[in-house]
This record gives structure tokens, C-alpha cells and sequence, in this order.
């Protein structure tokens, strides 16, 4: 059947048309009302954590091939959340509010069954390209993802096409002291569905995870590959330094996996709930200051909850023209927004030696580093 509201068929269409003849961001389009969603990309670090036991797992491995593992675990089992809520929640994939820069969210996971606490934060380090940082912390078990990313999309035979540009870096504190670093990188998305306006997301090529002494590859295929089920994969684990075996498990990422090879029975299975973020204020007093997502997006969000788009796209108006103006300010008296959390890196020298001697590409990327100062409010929720 057809997903889109008779009344917004015309406008469903020409935004297709638009889609399918530009390429580069399409972030900033207006798109009709049904399709939005009040929710901001500056949220959807938060996918990273929503297993909080799995990060906070990787800090108790006992040897660097268990310690893989467990960091592989983790990453496929946050696949199901980043690529699948919202079709979960609202039907299908919606078009998130595109973040404004400097905006902010924070947040945090409590601690359960001695895990720890886990705090999130999230900064839009660029408008123009979208770009967000995020750095999430169990600091009790000395687990750390720090991140960025940014999308291109392309159209190609009705479907949008998004590479994902970025990349993370997780730090695992040792028992013995020291610590250990893998970069991770993301995966191509392929959003289907655009035509009967119930879009839907199947991830493509591979994506990896080197570090510790190890090179995981995980191969992501949909219906008509290895098992011919949708949101396949296949990952092979292999020891750096040669000798070692290759430890291969394959599945479902939105469902279960078993080994296939260097190991016996399920590898991973995400049939368990989920634990979503509780989100909090950034200021002293436990408020939400005004470029906070919740609070600067507050009336938008509620215009789309409500189906009251009148006011949604009045509210999305009056920030977009805010944003404009202080841009304008900003050049007329030659000084630039100072980003609160991050500081841009041309190079990551992480990135860089983790990479080499592995097939990602490219070897080379940028990074935001983290000035390590969370607000009054996370910093309390990390004891
Ligand atoms: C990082 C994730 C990312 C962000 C979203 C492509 C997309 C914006 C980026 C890649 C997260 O870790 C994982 C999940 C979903 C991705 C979004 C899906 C999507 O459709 C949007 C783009 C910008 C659109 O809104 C396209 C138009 C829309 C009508 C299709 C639903």
C-alpha cells in the first residue's frame, strides 16, 4: 500500500524529484510533514550505548583475543538500534531535524548490576557540511568511544545512496595499566522504499575494526546474498602479526549470530530490550540551555508530535533564520562560533596507524578531539 497521505502526494513526489536531481546534502531540504521526524541527528550517538552491559563488557575481557571480541560484539549489537528504531517507532525511516551548529545534547545510561555509569555528549561541530562529534564515557570501567561523523548522498535507481564519512576511536583501560586503542568505521546505507513513501535502510560493503592486535572486516549484504535475508553480515576476526587463526561469525545484525568458525554457538543476539538514554541539562542548575537540542528544538518537535506543522515549520523557520543571523554577525565582525567540546584535528594519528597495514581507506582522515569538559551534571553522574 501507499504510505503517503493523499494530501501530501504532490509534495512527496516533487521532493523525490528534487532528491533524484541533486546530490551532496540533503539535510537542509524541506520535506512534507509526514516524513519528518522530532527527533535531531544530534541524538543518534546515543545508539552507541543503548546495551550499556556490552561496552561495559569490553573493559572485563581477560586476553586481546577475548577483548576483540567483546568490542565486535558490541558494535554489531548497536546496529539494530541505528538503523532500525525508527522504522520500530514510527513505521518508517523518517527525516531527522538537521542540527544547528553548536548545538548540544547530553546524557547518560545509570549504572546497573556494578556496570557503572555511562555519560553521553554530543556537539554539531559543522552545519555546512552536518557534522557531529560525540564522545561516550564509562569512566568506572575505563571505556571510551569518541567520534564523528557526516554523510554524502547520491541518488541511484530510486534509491538514496549514504556513505558515511568519520570515523570513532574506542579506548579500553588494561588491567596492567596500559590502554588500547581500535578505530571503527561505518558502514554504506542504502535507504529503499522512497517510491511508496515507507523508506527502510539496508547497510552495504564493509566496515572496520582494527586495533589490539586485531583486523575485524564486517561484510554487510541484504536479501539476495550469502543467506538471502535482509540485514546479513558476515565479520572475520583476524589476529595481526600473522600465525593466528581467523575467527568468522555470521547472521542477522538486527537479529543473532553464531560462530562459524574459531568458536562455538551465538555470538551475539539483540532479542533483548534496549536501554534508551535519559537526557539531561548541560547547566549548573540541571537545565537544558537554549542550544541544547530539546530545548531549541522543543516547539518543532512538538508541531510534528501533535500534527500541528503550522507551528513546526513557524518554529523551524524562526531557528533557521536565527542561525543565519549570527552567522552574518560572525563575518561582519570577522570572529567564528567557538565550538564548547571539540576541537578540530586535520589529522588523526590514531586513525593513521591503526589503518595501515589494512584494507581502509582512506588512510588518512580528520578528527575532533575532545577538550575532556563535561558539564557539572554528567561529571557527577560519572562517580
Ligand atoms: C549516524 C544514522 C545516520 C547518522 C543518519 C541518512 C540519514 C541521516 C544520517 C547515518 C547514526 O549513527 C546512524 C542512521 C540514519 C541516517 C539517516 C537516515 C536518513 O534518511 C537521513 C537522510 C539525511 C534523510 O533524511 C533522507 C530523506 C528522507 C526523506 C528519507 C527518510
Amino acid at each position: 500500500g501507499d504510505a503517503v497521505p493523499v494530501a501530501q502526494r504532490g509534495s512527496w513526489s516533487s521532493f523525490l524529484k528534487a532528491i533524484a536531481s541533486m546530490s551532496g546534502d540533503l539535510s537542509s531540504m524541506t520535506a512534507p510533514p509526514f516524513i519528518l521526524s522530532p527527533v535531531s541527528l544530534t541524538e543518534y550517538p546515543a545508539y552507541w550505548c543503548e546495551r550499556p552491559e556490552l561496552f561495559a563488557q569490553i573493559a572485563d575481557a581477560k586476553t586481546s583475543e577475548e577483548r576483540a571480541l567483546a568490542v565486535l560484539r558490541w558494535f554489531i549489537s548497536t546496529l539494530k538500534g541505528q538503523y532500525t528504531t525508527r522504522n520500530e517507532s514510527a513505521g518508517s525511516e523518517k527525516k531527522p531535524l538537521n542540527p544547528a551548529l553548536g548545538e548540544l545534547f547530553y546524557g547518560y545510561w545509570p549504572d546497573k548490576d556494578g556496570r557503572g555509569q555511562t555519560t553521553l555528549l554530543t556537539e554539531q561541530v559543522s552545519h555546512h557540511p552536518p557534522i557531529t562529534a560525540y564522545v561516550i564515557e564509562n569512566e568506572s570501567k575505563g571505556v571510551k568511544l569518541v567520534g564523528h561523523n557526516a554523510q554524502k548522498t547520491s541518488f541511484s535507481t530510486g534509491s538514496i545512496i549514504v556513505k558515511q564519512i568519520g570515523h570513532a576511536v574506542l579506548t579500553v583501560k588494561l588491567p596492567s595499566g596500559g590502554e588500547e586503542k581500535y578505530v571503527l568505521t561505518l558502514p554504506r546505507l542504502r535507504i529503499d522504499g522512497l517510491w511508496y513513501g515507507a523508506p527502510y535502510i539496508e547497510l552495504s560493503e564493509s566496515t572496520y575494526i582494527a586495533g589490539g592486535g586485531y583486523v575485524g572486516v564486517i561484510d554487510y549484504k541484504g536479501k539476495g546474498y550469502f543467506s538471502g535475508k535482509s540485514h546479513s553480515f558476515k565479520a572475520t576476526l583476524t589476529p595481526q602479526g600473522g600465525g593466528g587463526k581467523d575467527i568468522v561469525v555470521e547472521g542477522t545484525w538486527h537479529q543473532n549470530s553464531k560462530f562459524t568458525s574459531g568458536g562455538h554457538g551465538i555470538f551475539h543476539d539483540v532479542s533483548t530490550p534496549k536501554e534508551i538514554v535519559t537526557a539531561i541539562g548541560g547547566e549548573p542548575s540541571g537545565e537544558m540551555g537554549p542550544m541544547e537540542t530539546r530545548k531549541l528544538w522543543e516547539l518543532v518537535a512538538k508541531g510534528i508530535r501533535e500534527g500541528d506543522f503550522d507551528l513546526a515549520s513557524k518554529e523551524k523557520t524562526r531557528i533557521e533564520n536565527e542561525m543565519r543571523q549570527r552567522r552574518k554577525d560572525e563575518t561582519a565582525s570577522g570572529t567564528q562560533w567557538e565550538l564548547k567540546h571539540f576541537k578540530p584535528l586535520d589529522v588523526d594519528p590514531v586513525y593513521e596507524k591503526l589503518a595501515q597495514n589494512t584494507k581502509i581507506a582512506p588512510s588518512s582522515e580528520d578528527t575532533y578531539v575532545f577538550r575532556n569538559n563535561w558539564p557539572e551534571t554528567l561529571q557527577a553522574k560519572k562517580k
